[in-house]
């Protein structure tokens, strides 16, 4: 593993879900404080820490998603995605929030979901600066048993390439459709946003390291048929999937994760069936 990466060394963290043994990259984790009353060197410390870390946990939060859209707010502009876009699962009065949830606003259980059970970055089908958004992820009902989410560090995939494999991507550009984003296969045309492009070695924005930034593998690579960029983009996605690149983490409720999408890829790990499970996301363009 590369060391002169910002990493979470000598920082509070938290390892990774018991339930993934195998997954050892630790979460940089905020413990006693109130993300409704931060002083502006509190906050800073916080906003800096998300990049630097890819994710970071804040444990122990108490918010109505009113106070949840105002922290997203501190961020930057808060993303408002169409309904199709955010798995037709919210009430209209919150259009920056979506339902992470296999509850519908109704009530209604929905059998044996798998929304984002693939590895992928919030916000990739934006063309840059846009896709340069953190997600927030606010816990309220967590199953029993399952329901972690995984985030993989895209500096270290990135690091750990063969030189081969980084001169092969030295000048490629993934192409987003997201009209190919498996969550968004109940979307309707109209909301649908255009494609984008995004250099596979990313430059990340702030911190300046390069990232393996390509979005999810149902994507493609410009200049290549669907064919090869598939074959290209299932190598890349191993790259990603290391064991020690992975965090798991298993929620408590009142958790609040917020992560960077251009230095993480995440996922739902799936495994709690028909449990309830009840979160709130919101993002930001980030400033
Ligand atoms: O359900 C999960 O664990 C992850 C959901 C997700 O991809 C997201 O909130 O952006
Ligand atoms: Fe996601």
């Amino acid at each position: 593993m590369n060391t002169n990466l910002e990493t979470t060394k000598e920082r509070p963290t938290v390892k990774s879900s018991e339930a993934f043994p195998n997954y050892t990259l630790p979460c940089r984790i905020f413990e006693n404080v109130d993300v409704k009353n931060l002083t502006q060197e509190e906050f800073e410390e916080i906003r800096k820490a998300v990049p630097q870390n890819g994710v970071i946990l804040i444990k122990n939060q108490h918010l109505s998603l009113d106070e949840l859209v105002a922290w997203t707010k501190r961020f930057g502009e808060p993303v408002e995605l169409a309904d199709g876009l955010r798995f037709n699962n919210f009430h209209k009065e919150y259009p920056e929030v979506t339902r992470i949830s296999n509850i519908l606003p109704s009530g209604e259980l929905l059998q044996n979901y798998s929304g984002a059970e693939y590895w992928h970055s919030d916000g990739d089908f934006w063309q840059a600066p846009k896709n340069y958004v953190f997600s927030c992820l606010y816990a309220e009902k967590v199953p029993p048993k399952g329901g972690e989410t995984g985030f993989a560090d895209l500096r270290l995939a990135y690091n750990g390439l063969k030189q081969e494999l980084k001169d092969k991507i030295k000048n490629l550009r993934v192409w987003v459709s997201p009209k190919n984003i498996p969550d968004f296969e109940g979307a309707k045309d109209d909301e649908l946003p255009p494609d984008a492009y995004h250099n596979i070695a990313y430059l990340h924005p702030e911190t300046q390291l390069l990232c393996l930034y390509f979005g999810c593998t149902a994507s493609d690579i410009e200049g290549l048929s669907r064919e090869d960029g598939q074959i290209l983009l299932k190598e890349l996605m191993a790259e990603v999937e290391k064991d020690e690149y992975i965090y798991a983490h298993k929620w408590s409720p009142n958790d609040l994760l917020i992560w960077d999408n251009t230095s993480t890829m995440h996922r739902s790990l799936g495994g709690y069936g028909n449990y309830p499970r009840l979160m709130y996301r919101t993002q930001a363009y980030v400033k």
